[in-house]
């Protein structure tokens, strides 16, 4: 019975992480379809303070491009301040990097630090 309840347990934990993935790459196509880009190409988007996704997870090899949509001026920092580096983005205006390396890349907004999200590499 003990050996049961486990098992079930296990099952559920493994639908909900398969329901988020489903979730993830859903959000992830339906943007890519908004900005009508290659899906070679990921955006994230800079809104009222904060990156949108603050995770976005990626294969190797794929170009980023940040866009700001505030009104205030914004930037992308990696942690290690040398991966990448934006100068300060203007409403509207767009960075990219491509990530050929795996890894987590956290990054930040220097004029205002508390804007933190994370790249995933695969
Ligand atoms: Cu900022």
């Amino acid at each position: 019975m003990q050996r049961n309840t486990c098992v079930s347990s296990y099952r559920i934990a493994a639908r909900a992480a398969a329901l988020a993935i489903i979730g993830f790459s859903l959000l992830g196509f339906s943007e890519n379809a908004a900005a009508g880009q290659n899906p070679a190409i990921q955006q994230v988007t800079i809104d009222n303070f904060s990156f949108t996704p603050a995770t976005l997870t990626v294969p190797a090899g794929t170009e980023v491009t940040w866009i700001n949509h505030d009104d205030i001026p914004h930037t992308v920092v990696s942690d290690d301040k040398s991966t990448f580096k934006s100068r300060a983005l203007d409403t509207d205006e767009k960075f990219s990097f491509k990530f050929d390396k795996p890894g987590t890349y956290p990054y930040f907004c220097s004029i205002h630090p508390k804007m933190t999200a994370r790249i995933i590499v695969q």
